[in-house]
């Protein structure tokens, strides 16, 4: 075992943060060490949070934070941004907020920004995730900012996803519409003194309902809550919610648990080897002369882009 792994294992906070850093930049050797912490994995119960800039995701995972740790609970954050290439202002703002935890043991919170080439996002955090359940942390917290696809690619990696609003927000209902719906386990509407938070609520129970699949035998049907973060009102609920979420997923038989989990794997096997295709094989051929070569050849005439991308991919792969 390499002296890094050793160290993370041990709950050394520094090496944590520093890994951390490295899958974020993505440093050779860095799989070496997830190699080794992998199978201490898969103890955590995963917690994602998403929803539009601005909802209150920061504020209500503060909140959650504060009541997972007085029972007790060690807990690690994740805050995705994947909006801003370094890290910025709102990733800031989080630090500062969060700050009335820092000198918390049982508490690790990091920043993750879009450094990588594609999908590095998604892969990044994926093994933060992991380096995190490795260190045996009982809850971990990831809140991504958005709702479109590359958030659903991350929320994909949470047993149970939270996704909020606030009252009013017709793009994001239209969002929600419009692809994410599936991805929701239960839904926040935030800010909920604002006015026309119980129309929301009704439009949002409403399409659920619709959506539902009812013909499953067992299924579980989305909650919709009130939340005012900021007056810590409903976070204890939420919580109570996730909690039944967590029940509902392990708890029902022994084979939904293993095909949620046989999923999960599926889809992470998949992305791993996505990412590693698209950063070893594509970035590759596209920064060698070749490539620039056929970019010459396709304008010359000499050759189409449909042969020219073949013979580039074949030649690669030797195929
Ligand atoms: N009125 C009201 N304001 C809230 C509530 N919850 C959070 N806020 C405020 O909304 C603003 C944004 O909150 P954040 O928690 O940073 O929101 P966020 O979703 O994490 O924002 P990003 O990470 O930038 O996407 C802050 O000024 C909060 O104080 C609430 O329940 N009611
Ligand atoms: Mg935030």
């Amino acid at each position: 075992m390499t002296h890094i792994a050793d160290r993370v294992l041990a709950g050394d906070t520094r090496a944590v943060a520093r890994l951390i850093t490295d899958i974020d930049d993505d440093i050779p050797g860095v799989r070496e060490i997830l190699k080794e912490l992998y199978p201490h994995t898969g103890k955590a119960y995963i917690i994602g949070i998403t929803g539009a800039p601005g909802v209150g995701k920061s504020t209500l995972v503060d909140q959650m934070l504060f009541h997972l740790r007085k029972e007790g609970k060690t807990v690690g954050i994740i805050a995705v941004d994947p909006t801003s290439p370094f890290s910025g202002g709102a990733i800031l703002g989080d630090r500062i907020r969060m700050q009335r935890h820092s000198n918390d043991k049982g508490i690790f919170i990091r920043s993750l920004a879009t450094r990588g080439h594609f999908g590095g996002l998604t892969r990044s955090t994926r093994s933060a995730i992991d380096v995190l359940d490795a260190v045996g942390k009982d809850y971990i917290i990831v809140e991504t900012v958005g709702v479109g696809q590359d958030e659903v690619e991350i929320v994909k990696s949470a047993h149970t996803t939270v996704i909020v609003v606030i009252p009013g927000m017709g793009d994001d209902i239209q969002a929600i519409k419009a692809g994410i719906l599936e991805a929701g386990d239960i839904f926040v509407i935030n800010k909920s003194e604002r006015e026309g938070s119980g129309k929301t609520l009704n439009d949002l129970r409403t399409m659920i309902k619709m959506d539902q699949k009812k013909d499953e035998e067992d299924y579980w049907l989305p909650p919709v809550l009130e939340t005012e973060a900021i007056a810590d009102k409903g976070v204890k609920e939420l919580l109570t919610e996730i909690e039944k979420h967590r029940r509902y997923l392990v708890g029902s038989s022994g084979d939904m648990n293993l095909k949620r989990r046989k999923d999960r794997a599926r889809v992470e096997l998949a992305e791993m080897i996505k990412g590693r295709l698209l950063q070893e094989v594509f970035v590759s051929i596209t920064e060698e002369g070749e490539f620039e070569n056929a970019v010459e050849s396709i304008l010359q005439g000499e050759t189409d882009p449909y042969t020219a991308s073949e013979e580039l991919i074949q030649k690669k792969l030797g195929l």
